[in-house]
């Protein structure tokens, strides 16, 4: 028997609860990238609907990690998620492997997705670069986990940077795809994800072309989570800029990556608009506007370094709450990976 056809006909929409779902992998130190653009959403969210925060540590295997690491970078993660701010008493935090469950939908999900959808990603053809046949097999699925991670709690909403929105696209068109070969509409959610703002897509400050990354060689191209006040300081008064003072308006900015980007890190860390620090520094030059960011940023980030480097003293207690935080999910998780696998037909047992 061939797979059902897709329906062009209205289908019911999903009506469970609302709920939001995101990870970072334990793949390196984190930067301000991450932070803009995942984690003070995390920390904005958890007051408004159920939570579920991982570190995703099957993701970040798609590519090496030393054994010996990885345990404590998974910790780092989560000492980052706190130190931010998400409190365990509102949102699960936990590590992905530690619900099976994410790893068992993956697995229907490899059944469900289709080769061709999987080819567009450009992450992948990003990350395996020239050396697309030496990738493993888990970098290229690395999308369908994704979906899966966000379908086993039937999250609403994903919390993401602005690389992640291909992926999100994919995750609703598994989800679309799932409901309607296993004749149950509306059992997925079609997921939104949560993107806007300006710190969506924090770029490098050595190219503003490139985006800010953990695995860029050069740690003078990002500011990371636990990097001291003079090493902030530092990296952003050499960050690259041009020698023309910033613009009066947005339109201006546009062709200037780099003003763009360091306006775009105040605006962020300030919680205004671009077009508001354009209206305080439009007209200035860098070395005005550089120590300004550089003071902004050090009473930002120092106290969330501080807090990470407390945490990380305490192993014990992260785990703690990582142990909690996977019951929780767990719960949730269950359910819906049970329910899956009936929809599919697998002996119930
Ligand atoms: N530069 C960025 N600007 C805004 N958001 C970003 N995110 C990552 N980089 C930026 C968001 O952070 C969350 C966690 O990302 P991740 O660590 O799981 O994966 P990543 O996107 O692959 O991060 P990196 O730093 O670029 O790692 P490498 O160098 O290992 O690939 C996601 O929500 C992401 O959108």
């Amino acid at each position: 028997m061939t797979e059902p056809e897709s329906t062009a006909a209205p289908v019911p929409a999903y009506t469970g609860p609302s709920r939001v779902l995101s990870g970072v992998q334990p793949s390196g130190a984190l930067h301000l990238g991450n932070y803009l653009g995942a984690l003070t959403k995390f920390v904005a969210l958890q007051d408004q609907t159920e939570c579920f925060f991982c570190v995703v540590d099957l993701h970040a295997i798609t590519v090496w990690q030393d054994p010996a690491k990885l345990t404590a970078q998974t910790r780092e993660i989560a000492a980052a998620y706190l130190a931010a701010g998400v409190d365990p008493a509102k949102a699960a935090i936990f590590p992905q492997s530690a619900v099976r469950a994410h790893a068992e939908l993956a697995w229907i999900f490899n059944c469900v997705a289709r080769l061709g959808w999987l080819d567009r990603m450009t992450q992948f053809k990003e990350k395996s670069g020239k050396h697309k046949e030496r990738s493993s097999v888990g970098l290229y699925t690395y999308p369908v986990l994704q979906a899966a991670d966000i379908l086993v709690y039937k999250a609403t909403q994903v919390p993401v940077g602005e690389d992640q929105k291909q992926h999100l696209e994919l995750t609703r068109d598994i989800a679309a795809k799932f409901n309607n070969d296993f004749s149950a509409p509306g059992f997925f959610p079609l997921t939104e994800p949560l993107i806007e703002g300006p710190g969506a897509r924090v770029m490098s400050l050595r190219d503003g072309a490139a985006k800010m990354s953990k695995s860029d060689p050069s740690d003078n191209s990002r500011i990371n989570l636990m990097d001291d006040a003079d090493a902030i300081a530092q990296k952003i008064r050499r960050a690259k800029t041009d020698p023309e003072p910033l613009p009066e308006g947005l339109e201006d900015l546009k062709p200037r990556p780099e003003a763009d980007n360091l306006v775009g890190i105040y605006a962020a860390l300030a919680g205004v608009t671009k077009a508001e620090v354009l209206l305080q520094y439009g007209g200035r030059g860098f070395g005005d506007f550089k120590p300004a960011l550089a003071d902004l940023a050090v009473a930002v980030m120092g106290p969330i370094g501080e807090r990470m480097r407390r945490l990380m003293d305490d192993p014990a207690e992260i785990d703690k709450v990582l142990r909690a935080g996977a019951e929780r999910a767990q719960a949730v998780a269950e359910p819906v990976i049970e329910e899956t696998k009936r929809l599919v037909g697998f002996w119930p047992g």
